[in-house]
């Protein structure tokens, strides 16, 4: 049975999949149509979903390599592709990432071979709070003044996580030399061409500290007033978590970030599946 695809708002950004097998054991044809509409749509919503972790693994697999999250210990105990968010605890100790992802960005900016895309499975979520807010990236690209594409174009940013580790993970240890070599600061084009539409997105985020060629305070302002205008409402789209559901994310052409819950009386756990990624491509802009 063909997959309805239903966008999420009249732009086009995101999109939810209705039909689907809740395993995601999906024939053929039934997967090209959710690639392709991965591809229009940027986010896919999938609601009612009982997956297995091996369910989860094998369906995110046929979109590409899976990425092995490190340091390994939030992944799923015998499953190191599913990487776990949340407050969740068993036997008194907690089996995922508290806090995850507070703050825009997509996941891997940091690193030289960025995340293709994530697959986030929702096994429980909290009864109020802890949405996912996703912005467009493509839009807010094409929404910036002209003067400030031309300026931007062929320009590229630092993202560190040596310089921000202790800025967005307060709650976390510092990082050890050896973490700090482990992720070295990382270069990428901030007008991104994205390798399958063909589409330039706007690629920065809450690691990237300096643009090349720009003085650095100036940089910085400029950082803060890109993420700014990229979260402007006509952006984004915010997803309100029932248990089942499962967003797919493009982190080439979009941004997410999570929000806070009352940590004391829910739990939350989330379930991530991550796709391998291609070092970033510097749209070209005169074509
Ligand atoms: O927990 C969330 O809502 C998102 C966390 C996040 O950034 C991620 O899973 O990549
Ligand atoms: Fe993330």
């Amino acid at each position: 049975m063909a997959l309805q695809i239903r966008p999420l708002a009249p732009n086009g950004f995101g999109a939810e999949v209705v039909g689907a097998d809740p395993t995601l054991q999906l024939d053929d044809a039934a997967f090209r149509q959710v690639e392709q509409a991965w591809f229009d749509h940027s986010i896919l919503v999938f609601r009612n979903l009982a997956m297995t972790p091996e369910q989860q693994i094998a369906f995110t697999r046929r979109l590409g390599p899976l990425h092995i999250m490190v340091p390994l210990q939030y992944n799923l105990d015998g499953y190191p592709e599913i990487f776990v968010v949340g407050n969740a605890e068993e036997g008194g100790k907690a089996v995922g990432m508290r806090r995850a992802g507070m703050g825009f960005h997509s996941d891997g900016e940091d690193k030289a071979i960025p995340n293709a895309g994530s697959f986030l499975f929702g096994v429980n979520v909290p009864p109020e709070g802890g949405d996912t807010i996703f912005a467009d990236m493509y839009s807010a690209w094409d929404a910036l003044p002209a003067a400030l594409r031309d300026r931007l174009a062929g320009k590229r940013a630092r993202f560190s996580r040596i310089e921000l580790h202790h800025v967005h993970y307060p709650h976390l240890p510092a990082l050890t030399e050896e973490q700090k070599r482990d992720r070295p600061d990382v270069w990428h084009p901030i007008a991104r061409k994205h390798p399958r539409s063909g589409r330039t997105a706007l690629y920065i985020g809450r690691w990237a500290v300096e643009i090349e060629g720009i003085p650095q305070e100036e940089g910085k302002a400029l950082i803060a007033e890109l993420c700014a205008h990229a979260q402007k409402p006509q952006f984004l789209y915010r997803h309100s978590w029932r248990p089942g559901d499962a967003v797919l994310w493009d982190n080439r052409c979009t941004q997410h970030c999570a929000t806070p819950f009352d940590e004391e009386r829910y739990t939350r756990r989330m379930h991530r599946t991550t796709l391998e990624g291609e070092q970033p491509l510097l749209a070209d802009l005169a074509a």
